[in-house]
């Protein structure tokens, strides 16, 4: 660094603890831990000149390797600094939405871009690298390629080090121990309070790599998939884990598309990189009777499995025959289905009569993701019990939240299967509520990731299922160790 910007870096430091964005005392952070210094960066937005030092000690300090195409702050603190480098350099601005709302209108990125643009990220704060990781998701599901984060302030507690693994390259204007010795050179702060942020540093080098996980130390340690395939008393059940673990996947596709050509056309693009694909045949206006022997050829090619989401609801006699008969002749083809158990464990029993004696699966909806519903509490438990009564041929759930089931994690060997699923949290205009690949994994103790409009409506469906498996597989990864 050139001694003009470390005279500039300096005065940043000064300036930042004169306005008391900088903080000593006992401070407890979002990831559960106590810390002597506290950074709220939230208060630059006061200070204009202050903003634009950042924002040029940042233009400055950037070596040339982080070449870029446009900007993204990471919201909300660092939106502000991200929009003054913007008009000083001339470098177009993206906005990266943090919640959705209605799936169908709005994006997560906002603002003009083409595919493998770079984009670099601007973030104020790094303590794991996690909002920069759940910035970064987004951006490259839509196409642009992200390299390199610039961040005013790194609190070195393994930042770096999570970002490097996930192919970004951290620049960092300010360490957190260089801003503490400067304030102890300027007389800002006592002998004490130096050694004490420098031992809290050294203590506190890593702090777990995942996007929005459990607090350090509260990381519950999962069954691997593995090990399940083991234990699966199913067929269908044992075949799905082993997928997961041969393709390294835990993504399932729900592939809610218009027509049945469709179907099997994005079947075919997205196969390499889902364990299971889910339909919904009854929304497919050109059914014809071979449509189930063209999709077991998609997926025999790509070995992931087939589930139907018929949510069967009807007493035993009915389903039988809703499993076998009709157009859909659903029993031929899918390798799973699911049903309610509104209607008792005779539906279990029905579906098993036909299904058991093809080593087809099924998974019962313990619990939905949409808002107000009534699958919960003694009715989730309820679920539990049928499937232990059935594990034959109950291959696991449609669950939410499984960790916070009484008694959690159930019996290992079955599949938590979770719907509502897209890479911001929100939800649609009709109930749909979603949570992130990560919270799903890591968080909610589930197996899989059922991603329909995620990946349906990106602009490009590949590139955003790459993203999807990525992250369900790292969150996999990180609580399976
Ligand atoms: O509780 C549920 C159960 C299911 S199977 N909530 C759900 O959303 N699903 C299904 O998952 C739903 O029918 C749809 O096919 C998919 C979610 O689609 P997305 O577009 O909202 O990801």
């Amino acid at each position: 660094m050139s001694s003009s910007s470390s005279s500039s870096v300096e005065s940043l430091i000064l300036q930042l603890h004169e306005i008391s964005a900088v903080k000593f005392g006992n401070f407890k952070l979002k990831s559960g831990i106590s810390s002597p210094i506290y950074i709220d960066l939230r208060l630059i937005v006061s200070y204009p000149k202050l903003l634009r030092l950042i924002s040029d000690t940042i233009i400055s300090t950037l070596p040339s390797s982080a070449a870029y195409d446009v900007i993204c702050g990471v919201p909300y603190t660092a939106l502000p600094i991200a929009t003054v480098i913007s008009t000083t350099t001339d470098v177009p601005m993206l906005m990266r939405r943090k919640e959705v709302k209605d799936y169908g209108t709005s994006k997560i990125i906002e603002g003009a871009f083409s595919p493998n643009q770079v984009c670099l990220i601007v973030e104020d704060l790094v303590t794991s690298g996690t909002s920069v990781l759940e910035t970064a998701a987004p951006l490259r599901a839509a196409g642009l390629r992200v390299n390199d984060v610039v961040v005013l302030i790194d609190r070195e507690q393994g930042g770096r080090e999570n970002l490097s693994a996930n192919g970004v390259t951290l620049h960092s204007m300010i360490k957190l121990s260089d801003m503490v010795r400067v304030l102890k050179q300027k007389g800002r702060v006592d002998e004490a309070t130096e050694a004490t942020v420098i031992k809290f540093l050294e203590e506190n080098k890593k702090v777990a790599a995942v996007p929005s996980g459990p607090a350090v130390g509260s990381v519950i340690k999962r069954v691997s998939y593995g090990e399940k395939a083991k234990m699966a008393k199913n067929p269908t059940g044992k075949k799905l884990f082993e997928i997961m673990v041969k393709k390294q996947s835990n993504l399932c596709l729900s592939a809610d598309v218009n027509t049945a050509s469709e179907l099997l056309a994005i079947a075919d693009k997205i196969g390499p990189e889902i364990c299971m694909l889910k339909t919904h045949v009854d929304i497919l206006p050109d059914f014809t009777p071979d449509f189930g022997s063209k999709l077991r050829t998609i997926a025999d090619k790509h070995n992931f499995l087939i589930f139907e989401d018929r949510k069967f609801a009807d007493i035993g006699n009915t389903v039988t025959m809703q499993y076998e008969g009709g157009i859909f002749r659903i029993l031929e083809w899918a390798d799973i289905v699911n049903c309610h158990i509104i209607s008792g464990p005779g539906i279990v029993d029905g579906l098993k009569l036909k299904g058991l004696p093809r080593g087809r699966g099924l998974l019962l909806l313990a619990e939905m993701s949409s808002a107000g519903n009534f699958a919960k509490g003694d009715y989730t438990a309820a679920a539990v019990k049928i499937a232990e009564e059935h594990s034959d041929f109950v291959i696991g759930f449609i669950s939410v939240n499984p960790n916070s089931w009484p008694g959690a994690p159930c019996n290992a060997s079955f599949i938590h299967a979770t719907p509502g699923v897209q890479l911001v949290k929100g939800g649609d205009a009709l109930g749909q509520q979603y949570n992130t690949p990560n919270s799903v994994i890591s968080d909610r103790g589930s197996d899989i990731i059922i991603v329909g409009r995620g990946i349906i409506k990106a602009d490009n469906p590949v590139d955003a299922a790459k993203e999807y498996r990525l992250q369900g597989w790292n969150a996999y990864l990180a609580n399976c160790k």
